[in-house]
């Protein structure tokens, strides 16, 4: 059975990309940090499957002795502090678990390296935060970056270090620039998420108002079911590349309240929404729309959910937990 490891195993993608390598007959390691994580219990419970092995991307030795233990032939770097608006508070932190975080495991795969004829593959995932203050759009493989955030700003670090390892050591790593992707599984602290939950709470009586930042901002959202798919392909090539994964359409954070209240039978989303400015962010990123032509080319990869289907499958889902939590 081929063996894969995944750091950021207790976060969405994490999640998604282990139900995905498991019905490909993978054994699946996750890197989990610090004694007693909580988020750890989930995943133990929804995904029975999978082994933890203990591990931080602060720490190589650590990362080190998970790939000797496991010998791994796929490494998926899926662990971040990947919140952007937590990143201006916490830039330091950011720098080092989310950029030097991804020199640390290269190093680790360089050293365990795995079998001469089958050398460990690796996977970066990068985001369209590099590209930020966007210098063209749509946005390709090859448009310049001009990160906007100290979460951007190491993520491009991140994705040019793994470059550079790839062309000094030959190591098969590849990244993959990833537009947003949401889902039922999204941390409440992001705008989908915290739209279709509220929306739901809303309607069931359960909360009065939604207090959002910045509505006028744009996104290219995609389902995070769909885009690890689009990881494990790039890791089946036969040459290691970059590939951007987006859907090609960008949409406003006003157009996702609108689809959420409607799609909960609500019209006036008006009268529950309120902007304040300490959800605004010191620099913006305000138009991204990525080009993916080259992972459909190129991995025959294509988005399968649709935004309006995307925002109809998170408003269910949280209608359907929070009504639970009330009976
Ligand atoms: P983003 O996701 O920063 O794009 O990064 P997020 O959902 O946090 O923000 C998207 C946009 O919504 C605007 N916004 C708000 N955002 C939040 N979180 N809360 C609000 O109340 C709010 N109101 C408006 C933001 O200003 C922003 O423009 C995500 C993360 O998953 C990254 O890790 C990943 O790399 C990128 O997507 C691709």
């Amino acid at each position: 059975m081929p063996r894969a490891f995944i750091t950021g195993i207790t976060g969405q993608d994490g999640q998604h990309l282990a139900e995905f390598l498991h019905t490909q007959g993978y054994d699946i390691y996750g890197m989990v940090k610090g004694q007693n994580n909580p988020r750890m219990t989930v995943v133990r419970e929804e995904f029975p499957y999978v082994e933890p092995v203990p591990g931080d991307l602060a720490d190589l030795p650590s990362l080190v002795k998970a790939l000797e233990q496991t010998q791994p032939d796929e490494v998926y770097n899926l662990g971040a502090i990947s919140f952007v608006a937590l990143s201006f508070n916490q830039a330091e932190l950011t720098a080092n678990i989310t950029g030097l975080g991804v020199l640390r495991m290269l190093e680790a795969v360089r050293m365990v390296g795995g079998a001469t004829n089958n050398p460990i593959r690796f996977y970066q995932a990068s985001s369209s935060e590099m590209f930020g203050k966007v210098r063209e759009t749509p946005q390709t493989e090859r448009t310049p970056f001009h990160p906007r955030s100290p979460y951007g700003c190491a993520k491009v670090f991140g994705h040019d270090i793994v470059v550079n390892y790839r062309e000094s050591y030959d190591l098969f790593a590849c990244s993959g620039i990833l537009f947003n992707h949401e889902g039922p599984r999204r941390g409440l602290e992001f705008v989908t998420r915290k739209v279709t939950n509220a929306v739901a709470r809303i309607k069931l009586g359960l909360q009065q108002e939604l207090v959002l930042g910045n509505l006028d901002s744009k996104r290219d959202w995609g389902y995070a079911g769909d885009y690890v798919k689009a990881m494990w392909l790039m890791l089946q090539q036969d040459q290691p590349d970059d590939y951007v994964v987006a859907t090609g359409e960008t949409h406003s954070i006003e157009e996702l309240v609108t689809l959420a209240f409607a799609e909960a039978g609500i019209d006036d989303w008006q009268r529950y929404v309120r902007q304040d400015p300490k959800f605004f962010r010191p620099a913006e990123v305000d138009l991204l729309i990525g080009d993916p032509s080259k992972a459909r080319e190129k991995l025959g990869w294509k988005p399968e959910v649709d935004f309006p289907s995307l925002v109809k499958m998170m408003v269910e889902h949280d209608l359907r937990i929070e009504s639970a939590k009330i009976r």
